[in-house]
């Protein structure tokens, strides 16, 4: 925190996402303040805490714009004001086609590997070409100096860094791409690539989760654009502007906010066990993510099933409870994909149910919106935490699971396909698409002795804490002042 403190005092320092990190919305008389349930904001809100600055979001969730206008411009958060929030408004055409169309049913199929087909529509791109637009106006309305650092965010604004850069040619951008990069081959099909890779190589700095999605990027610009590409130094040059593209496996906050960690973990299996009514020895497994297919809660489930078919001494003394935070709820991938998980649940459940027994269900799936501290108690509770992503730039909830644990106990399964795999090799490592091995996985979960649950956790908890949120945003941070004293040197002769 020290370091972005000392390195962003009296910077010019705006970030710029599709996601706003507050919520302003209408209760009656009241305007009620909410955090939405997202890895991106979850990373970057402790950062803009420790530096003054304005985050610029879409008012998405502010859904009741008459009422929130006078919250268009407000200090957040609510009971500390530490940063603003400027908020720009869409259209509902404009969020149809830029965040549902373009961003969510192009964009994100087509950097995730999860078979599903990306669809391009040229009204949606055209949206999407608009709405970057109007964030690059808003960026240098709202930048104080000539030269300010704008942290970038994410698939929602590829064509944003060249924007800005159009207009603000001093300006440091650093943009940071959440979701894998795929393999030159599969970003191929996307009928506008050029153009979104133009835009991105509009910054200063391109960041990504691992390396691999680094070494993706360069060779899918080294095949599509007319650039030098610096292999050794990782550098991209076109139009006159070099781009650094570089690892920053982003992380949580560390130590986690106290509050979150209060409720003794003994106390927090014991609420857990009589919020679901589960009787005094029953063990179970949480996962938590938005309900989005690339998350692998189909195969998670079918997991826990094919550990009921191989060791039914499991029937009845351990469940998954599954917090599934809906989202993008009105695209119809996601509807298809909420059907489908509510229809195996159910399925599960009959097949490994009471059956006249008043046994616990080994599903227990909770489709809403929970807030961090259930979250956490839920964390602290459980016995082991399964992230079967099918493909994810890191993960978060992996980090925040073994972040909650610090009696050193439980046991994190994780799937082979996420950034956080590369970082925790002492989690049970696996690949969702093999039942079996994830079924083994969940019995080894289940009866791990506690010296091994001690020492792995151990471990990753000496990593998250040492690569922690604000080493993600400090590291990329430090790169650019230093790209801005090289500037500042070769300008003045120095
Ligand atoms: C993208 C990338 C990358 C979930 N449900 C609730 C809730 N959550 C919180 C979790 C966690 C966050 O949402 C999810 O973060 P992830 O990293 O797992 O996933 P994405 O949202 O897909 O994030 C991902 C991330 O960006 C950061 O770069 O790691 O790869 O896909 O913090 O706890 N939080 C609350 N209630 C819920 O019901 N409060």
């Amino acid at each position: 925190r020290a370091i972005l403190h000392g390195e962003l005092r009296g910077d010019d320092v705006i970030v710029v996402s599709n996601r706003e990190p507050y919520i302003h919305q209408r209760r009656g008389e009241r305007i009620e303040v909410q955090q939405p349930a997202s890895g991106l904001v979850t990373a970057l809100e402790p950062i803009m805490r420790a530096c003054s600055g304005t985050w610029i979001a879409h008012g998405s969730g502010s859904a009741d714009r008459e009422v929130v206008d006078r919250h268009d411009c407000v200090g957040v958060p609510p009971e500390n004001p530490a940063y603003k929030i400027r908020r720009v408004w869409l259209s509902a055409e404009e969020e149809a086609g830029y965040y549902y169309g373009f961003a969510n049913e192009g964009l994100w199929p087509l950097c995730h590997i999860a078979h599903v087909r990306p669809i391009f529509r040229s009204s949606d791109w055209a949206h999407y070409v608009a709405v970057n637009r109007k964030f690059a106006r808003s960026v240098v309305a709202e930048a104080r100096t000539k030269n300010p650092i704008v942290l970038v965010q994410d698939y929602h604004l590829a064509l944003l860094p060249r924007m800005i850069r159009k207009e603000m040619p001093e300006a440091t951008v650093i943009t940071f791409w959440h979701i894998p990069w795929p393999n030159p081959e599969s970003f191929a099909i996307c009928p506008w690539r050029q153009e979104i890779l133009a835009g991105m190589l509009g910054s200063s700095i391109l960041g990504f989760h691992t390396q691999f999605h680094c070494n993706n990027f360069v060779d899918t610009v080294d095949r599509f654009m007319e650039a030098r590409v610096d292999r050794e130094n990782f550098t991209v040059s076109f139009g006159g502007k070099s781009t650094a593209v570089r690892r920053y496996p982003i992380s949580v906050d560390w130590p986690p906010d106290p509050a979150l960690l209060a409720k003794p973990v003994e106390q927090c299996a014991a609420d857990m066990r009589a919020l679901n009514n589960f009787p005094a020895g029953h063990r179970f497994c949480i996962g938590v993510d938005r309900l989005d297919y690339t998350k692998g809660i189909l195969e998670r489930f079918r997991a826990v099933e094919r550990l009921l078919e191989l060791n039914p001494e499991w029937i009845g003394k351990f469940s998954l409870i599954q917090v599934a935070a809906p989202t993008r709820s009105s695209i119809d991938e996601y509807q298809s994909h909420e059907a489908q998980v509510r229809a195996l649940a159910i399925r599960i459940n009959e097949r490994f149910g009471r059956g006249g027994r008043d046994l616990p269900l080994p599903i227990v799936l909770k489709v809403e919106h929970h807030d961090a501290g259930q979250v956490y108690e839920y964390y602290r509770a459980a016995d082991c935490c399964f992230v079967s992503s099918l493909h994810d730039g890191m993960n978060l909830v992996a980090k925040e699971f073994v972040a909650a644990r610090d009696d050193e106990r439980g046991v994190l399964i994780l799937s082979q396909f996420t950034g956080a795999a590369r970082e925790l090799p002492e989690a049970l490592i696996v690949n969702p698409y093999d039942t079996d091995q994830c079924a083994a996985a969940l019995h080894l979960a289940l009866t791990m002795p506690v010296d091994e649950q001690r020492n792995r956790m151990r471990l990753m908890r000496g990593l998250v804490a040492e690569f922690n949120v604000y080493r993600w945003a400090g590291r990329m941070l430090l790169d650019a002042a230093s790209m801005r004293q090289r500037s500042h040197l070769v300008e003045t002769g120095g």
